[in-house]
């Protein structure tokens, strides 16, 4: 991997010198050295060098760039042990179909969309791996392999369709209803999803990669996941890879790199980044005025990955050889990313002209060569052979995650309809012409009508090719993306084992959030269950009382724990350990999802279920990392998210950035979410119980979101029979009979009122409910648990009512309330809109009024905010008095 570069490279690269003739010396001296003694003894004195030179401050850095050359030497890469010709052909094909299926697609119906010049950059990095390196799931049996973790850029998915096409997974049917998920069925045909969702093809892709960003930070997040896995010795994941295949114009977004220097820090050889850099993106050039190539490489490797630059094809190679005064590496090096667009968009002629043409040296390089071999010169990401080496070199690398800066042309080989044009991200319609210039630059066994007839094509199953796509796909394993779902079922502990203190609370004051600490430590202890939680924090354990569990179970770490604590002493020590059972993720609710996700998932991605709670400040969930909790929705995610601290006003002085008034309404709107707003610990223990069963023991594709708060407050024993309203979301909780001197009065309709209330706001109502019970008017206090699953049960029924059947049920909500009387009030931490989404399923002709936090928070007391947004038993009472005489007065 180390070769020397060849010297007129090191010419090229050259500052200006005021004394060669010194500079000649000391190069000499050094190439003796590294001759005579070998790199490793070069590499020393290097370091003795560079110590010196900061000893003596003379400003010297090393830089972190290395020559726009290939990181791999030609004399290191290795016999390529494939079949050119026929991965060639294999993958010509492969471009063939993505590429037909997307413009018929768009022909039969222009709005589906869909990419093509995407993957037309990325067929081959796609290919090689599907040939040589990615390993699929043999099996859950002791000593089989159980695959590796691909992450597929999302717009370059027309490709994988096409491959599993001619792997006769998918059929021509299929790859005609790309993007028609809804059609498809009717026609007998499997809908393809436009991006890898694992919700729409739930037996095809494994990871939901379509919002930039999130593939590349999952993907860190599972390969820690796997050693977290291992060194917990709960499953070996030694020689599993996580592969991914990312954009260029990708690694802008933030989630893309706000985790590499964990990856370096875990020394996670088992990750291996392919970046397609294409140099553009969907408006443009990633980089116009630089090169993307130079950046990524300087911030991985400043990061601590291990670079692997793919920049040039094989037929370069030559070139570089004649280049005897260092005039090619010398232009590469000052071509901006926009003038290699431009070059990739034009012909050989073009390029001889103004590339080769830009002096005698390099015009003189090109002399020997057509304008069609001037126009076929690959890039490094474009030649099979180049790939295979740069992907070999990563797989062995040792102690570093890789990434492959790999060197290609968007649209490749669409020629003038596409190839490095501005426009070609959205390219997908392509006309006759176009269509058999396409067939031509691949060499497609296709007639002209069936080239612009966009027929699919695959060979005889017998031919050369099929057999050689089946024999290497059965080497490695099987064929992928596969998602599967088969795993053990867990048994969950009775609710009484752990959580006995939360259903006969019998007063006791204490936060829902303590109460959940402890029943999580209680289950931790649970021999079968225990093992299998994965407790998740962002940098607040402290904050929720964690840190008991820190001594308890240890927090993971790859190295265990090098240094003596400082409270080494204390029963609340901290505990790191290489069998730690806390991920401790620092402060990156980013990195805490991610973690989440891997461990939420690993039931399907490693096929041993985990039960992971990830526990947060609940304004920096749903709000600040929404889209990566609705992508983990599309991995059909399994565990507990618990925003802590929660409500608008619970949560006091935090303020207005912390305040959480709106993640219920965001929860609410994520299909397989069920989202609960418990008031009482009684509440929470029997939701913990249900999502435990329904997901580790029944198995099904659901989590749960339980805001959990700090607020104090006497827990009462959980009522009888309460539990089943409990889960469909409300009971009634108490009956205040209005009292006249003392003695209960009947109750009238119209001295009557039902007072809704979630979360720590139900304390305030109930307190609403005894001011209003002495001044005469009886109150019903109903213990709303979750107003998500209300909403979501009353539209079951009202969907079953409009469809004509003819028992469609009574929303829950209504069968709750029918026993109630009078006005209702609801009243909750977050904004209004949330208990307003049950207003269609009340009871008929009942008065309802909504109080919610809406606007913005600030810091104060709890008194004073709830009296700031009027959700304190004052305002609540205020309403209900107004209600009743507005009803008196009818
Ligand atoms: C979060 C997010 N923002 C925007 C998009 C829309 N989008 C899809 S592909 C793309 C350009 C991708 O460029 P690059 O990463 O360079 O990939 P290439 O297609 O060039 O291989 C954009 C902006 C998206 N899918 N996700
Ligand atoms: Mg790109």
């Amino acid at each position: 991997m180390n070769a020397p570069l060849p010297t007129a490279m090191l010419h090229a690269l050259e500052h200006t010198d005021l004394d060669p003739g010194e500079t000649a010396e000391w190069r000499e001296a050094f190439l003796a050295l590294v001759a005579a003694q070998g790199p490793e003894r070069a590499r020393h004195m290097l370091d003795e060098l560079a110590r010196l030179a900061r000893a003596e401050r003379v400003g010297w850095q090393p830089g972190l760039n290395t020559p726009y050359v290939n990181t791999v030497a030609v004399q290191d890469q290795g016999v390529f042990p494939g079949d050119l010709a026929i991965e060639e052909r294999l993958g010509s094909i492969i471009r063939w179909n993505a590429l037909a299926m997307v413009v018929r697609a768009n022909q039969a119906y222009g709005e589906l969309g869909g990419h093509i010049a995407s993957y037309a950059s990325a067929a081959d990095l796609f290919e090689s791996g599907f040939n040589h390196f990615f390993r699929a799931r043999e099996g859950l049996g002791a000593g089989q392999h159980r695959g590796d973790l691909v992450f597929f850029q999302p717009h370059s998915a027309p490709g994988v369709y096409a491959r599993a096409f001619l792997e006769g997974r998918l059929s021509e049917q299929d790859l005609m209803h790309y993007r028609q998920e809804l059609t498809a069925p009717q026609a007998g045909a499997q809908g393809l999803s436009s991006y890898p969702h694992p919700w729409l093809m739930p037996d095809f892709w494994q990871f939901p990669t379509g919002s930039m960003g999130i593939g590349p930070i999952s993907s860190i997040y599972h390969a820690r996941f796997m050693r977290y896995l291992t060194h917990r010795k709960l499953l070996d994941c030694t020689g599993r890879k996580v592969w991914g295949v990312f954009g260029d114009g990708e690694m802008d977004e933030p989630e893309s790199t706000s985790a590499l220097t964990l990856a370096s820090r875990e020394g996670l050889d088992n990750l291996v980044w392919v970046v397609n850099c294409n140099l553009q993106r969907l408006d443009g050039p990633v980089r116009g005025n630089g090169r993307i190539i130079d950046e990524l490489e300087r911030l991985f490797a400043g990061a601590g990955w291990n670079v692997v630059k793919l920049v040039w094809g094989s037929d370069w190679d030559g070139l570089f050889a004649r280049d005897l005064t260092g005039a090619l590496v010398r232009t590469l090096e000052a071509t901006v990313d926009g003038q290699m667009q431009t070059f990739a968009a034009k012909d050989g002629r073009f390029n001889r002209d103004n590339f080769f043409g830009q002096n005698p040296e390099l015009a003189a390089l090109a002399q020997g060569m057509t304008d069609e071999q001037i126009d076929r010169l690959k890039r490094g990401g474009h030649d099979l052979v180049k790939i295979h080496a740069a992907y070999a070199a990563a797989a062995a690398h040792k102690g570093q995650p890789t990434v492959i800066l790999a060197h290609t042309k968007k649209g490749y080989g669409m020629g003038q309809a596409g190839q490095g044009k501005m426009t070609t991200h959205s390219q997908k319609k392509l006309d006759d012409g176009d269509l058999i210039e396409f067939r031509n630059r691949f060499n497609l066994p296709l007639s002209d009508a069936q080239a612009t007839g966009l027929a699919f094509y695959k060979p005889q199953e017998d031919s050369a090719e099929m057999q050689y796509l089946r024999a290497h796909r059965q080497q490695l394993g099987g064929y992928l993306p596969r998602r599967e779902a088969a795993c053990d079922a867990l048994p969950v502990p009775p609710l009484a084992s752990y959580a006995q203190f939360a259903l006969q609370a019998a007063g006791k004051e204490m936060s829902t959030t303590m109460a959940f600490v402890r029943m999580l430590g209680g289950l931790m202890k649970d021999a079968a269950l225990g093992p299998r939680i994965v407790p998740i924090v962002a940098d607040e354990a402290r904050t929720f009382g964690m840190a008991n569990l820190f001594k308890q179970v240890g927090i993971y770490s790859s190295v265990g724990q090098r240094y003596a604590p400082e409270d080494i002493g204390s029963v609340l020590s901290y505990r790191e350990a290489l069998d730690g059972q806390i991920l401790e993720e620092g402060i990156s609710e980013a990195g805490a999802i991610a973690s989440w996700t891997a461990a939420a998932t690993s039931y399907s991605v490693h096929g041993l279920a985990m039960l992971p709670f990830y526990i947060y400040y609940s304004m920096f969930g749903f709000q600040r990392v929404g889209d990566a909790i609705w992508a983990a929705a599309d991995q059909r995610a399994r565990g507990f998210l618990l925003g802590a601290t929660s409500g608008r006003t619970t949560l006091g002085g935090e303020g207005l950035q912390h305040q959480d008034g709106s993640s219920h309404l965001v929860a609410a709107t994520i299909p397989n979410c069920k989202a609960y707003d418990p008031a009482f610990a009684g509440e929470m223990a029997v939701i913990i119980d249900a999502g435990m069963r329904e997901m580790v023991t029944e198995q099904r594709d659901v989590f749960y979101y339980v805001t959990l708060m700090n607020e104090n407050y006497a827990q009462p024993d959980l009522p009888p029979g309460a539990h089943e309203g409990v889960l469909r979301g409300c009971y009634i909780f108490n009956s205040y009979p209005r009292l006249s001197d003392g003695r209960q009065s009947p109750v009238s309709p119209e001295k009557s009122v039902t007072l809704l209330g979630s979360g720590a706001i139900l304390t305030e109502v109930v307190r609403a409910a005894a001011l209003l019970a002495a001044e005469g008017i009886a109150a019903t206090v109903v213990s709303v648990t979750s107003w998500s699953e209300l909403a979501r049960d009353g539209q079951a029924c009202e969907a079953r009512l409009l469809a004509g059947e003819p028992a469609p049920g009574t929303p829950w909500m209504a069968q709750v309330l029918q026993a109630t009387q009078g006005p209702i009030i609801a009243a909750t931490d977050y904004v209004r809109a949330v208990p307003e989404t049950v207003r269609a399923f009340l009871p008929p002709g009942r008065r309802f009024v909504t109080l919610g936090t809406d606007g913005f928070g600030c810091s104060d007391t709890r008194a004073a905010l709830r009296s700031h947004f009027g959700v304190d038993a004052a305002h609540i009472a205020q309403a209900a008095r107004h209600l009743v005489a507005e009803g008196d007065a009818e």
